[in-house]
């Protein structure tokens, strides 16, 4: 930290002392939902916060200043079995969905940035080449992908507009005995650094995944540059003009646009319980500066209105936590419709958003500091409630759910 910076200075004599909590329960899981979990359930949460306390927290805020995704961190990551954690082989860890969640909740409690590279890495690249891969295709791609060795990507979202994939015009045309794919996609997560892609596109015989490799003739994925959110996230582009794909690269399990929305459930799910985390690193600061910074002869943590809205963060993080370890449940029990996926996504993102935004304002003109969490954590949540599908998208799948109506 630069000594000269007013602001890092002034943010850095703000800076309580210690951690201030009197309450006898844990101020970030006031019901106890961690004892509601398995010892191995509690063994990989408590794995994984260990590794974003030692290896992530220290190098965050300088990768989303940087706007650098810390791809140093993947060995680590891979270590861990973090990535394609609920596939069972392939060098997977065959984890059950609620450890899933929880991977998930610590990985974001340090940068929505880190969980999504797992997210999209696990759920939106391993997931559908694990569920509609060839047995070539899951013995080429999954190991490595575990071993963090080679990276994914998921393509869906074209620039015309990501809430109606319904409508994409990339499309593909069978020549001999490959095909041929023209078109582009827009945000796609890991895009510049992906070894492999899958890219979904239109064809005669329905929507179809393609495995686009790094270097294939006609296919580019520059990064999108001067984003305000996700910093630390390598967000991309993908250009396809004639690519020559070979029919092994394409997923045999797979003819329609209920494939890839499948493999949306799976990302959606982990980003359940991705938010909790920033959630909870949002109040756990604020637990600490409001007890040091004195205004008006007392503590912040002292005054009523500062109170009812630390009790507000708590009651919504609770609430989260209950839905997200219940959904984790119905998953793990093979019974959660996608409709109560949007329900908790809706829910949780926007919780957390709240969160962070109050927090943010908490903090006074030291809100707009990096050197405190919050706003870092309410950019990237921005991201959150859009991706995946918007907080609109998901009320009309609810609304659709309750009527029986599509208001689409
Ligand atoms: P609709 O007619 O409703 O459905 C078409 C077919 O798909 C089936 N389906 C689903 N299947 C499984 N899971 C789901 N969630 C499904 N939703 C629909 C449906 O049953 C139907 O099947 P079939 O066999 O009858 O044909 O489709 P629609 O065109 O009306 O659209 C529905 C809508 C709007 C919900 C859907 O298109 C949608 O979800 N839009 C949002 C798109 C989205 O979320 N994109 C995300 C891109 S990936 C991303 O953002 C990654 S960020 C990751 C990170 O960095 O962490
Ligand atoms: P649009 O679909 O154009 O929506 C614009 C607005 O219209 C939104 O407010 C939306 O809620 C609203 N709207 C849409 N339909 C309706 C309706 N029927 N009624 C009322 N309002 C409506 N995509 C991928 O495929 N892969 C990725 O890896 C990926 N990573 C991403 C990473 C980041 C950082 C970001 C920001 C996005 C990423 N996305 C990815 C894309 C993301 O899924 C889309 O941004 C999202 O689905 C919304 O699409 P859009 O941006 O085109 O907005």
């Amino acid at each position: 930290m630069s000594a000269t910076n007013p602001v890092e200075a002034a943010a850095a004599a703000d800076k309580p002392k210690k951690a201030a909590s009197v309450s006898a329960l844990n101020p970030l899981d006031l019901f106890d939902v961690r004892s509601m979990l398995s010892e191995e359930e509690t063994m990989v949460q408590d794995t994984v916060a260990r590794f974003v306390d030692d290896q992530v927290l220290p190098v965050i805020r300088e990768s989303f200043e940087q706007h650098r995704f810390p791809k140093e961190l993947i060995p680590g990551i891979a270590e861990l079995g973090l990535l394609g954690s609920s596939l069972h082989g392939y060098d997977c860890a065959g984890l059950n969905s609620v450890s899933y969640g929880l991977i998930c909740q610590e990985l974001e409690r340090g940068d929505s940035g880190l969980r999504s590279f797992v997210s999209v890495q696990s759920s939106l690249c391993m997931y559908p080449i694990y569920t509609f891969g060839s047995d070539e295709q899951k013995e080429r791609w999954l190991p490595p992908m575990a071993r963090g060795e080679a990276i994914g990507c998921f393509g869906l979202t074209e620039p015309h507009g990501g809430s109606d994939p319904g409508n994409m015009k990339t499309h593909a045309k069978r020549d001999g005995s490959d095909w041929i794919l023209n078109g582009s996609k827009m945000w796609i997560t890991n895009g510049t650094i992906a070894d492999v892609a899958v890219v979904w596109a239109r064809t005669d015989e329905g929507v179809k995944g393609f495995l686009l490799e790094k270097g294939m003739k006609g296919f580019d994925a520059p990064e999108i540059e001067n984003k305000m959110s996700l910093r630390a996230s390598v967000t991309s582009a993908l250009f396809f003009d004639n690519v020559r794909v070979p029919e092994a690269n394409v997923l045999p399990g797979v003819s329609s646009l209920r494939g890839p929305l499948s493999c949306l459930n799976q990302a959606r799910y982990g980003i359940c319980w991705g938010p909790i985390g920033a959630a909870q690193a949002c109040l756990a600061e604020m637990l600490e500066y409001t007890e040091t910074r004195e205004l008006f002869g007392r503590p912040l943590s002292h005054t009523q209105l500062i109170q009812s809205r630390l009790a507000e963060m708590a009651r919504q993080i609770t609430m989260a936590q209950l839905l997200a370890l219940r959904l984790g449940r119905l998953k793990d029990e093979g019974r959660v419709d996608p409709a109560q996926v949007s329900l908790a996504k809706w829910n949780n993102v926007r919780m957390a958003l709240d969160i962070a935004r109050d927090a943010r304002d908490m903090l006074g003109g030291s809100g707009i500091s990096a050197e405190y969490v919050p706003i870092r954590h309410m950019l990237n949540l921005e991201s959150v409630i859009t991706y995946e599908g918007t907080e609109s998208v998901h009320q009309l799948v609810v609304g659709k759910e309750l009527t029986g109506q599509s208001a689409f």
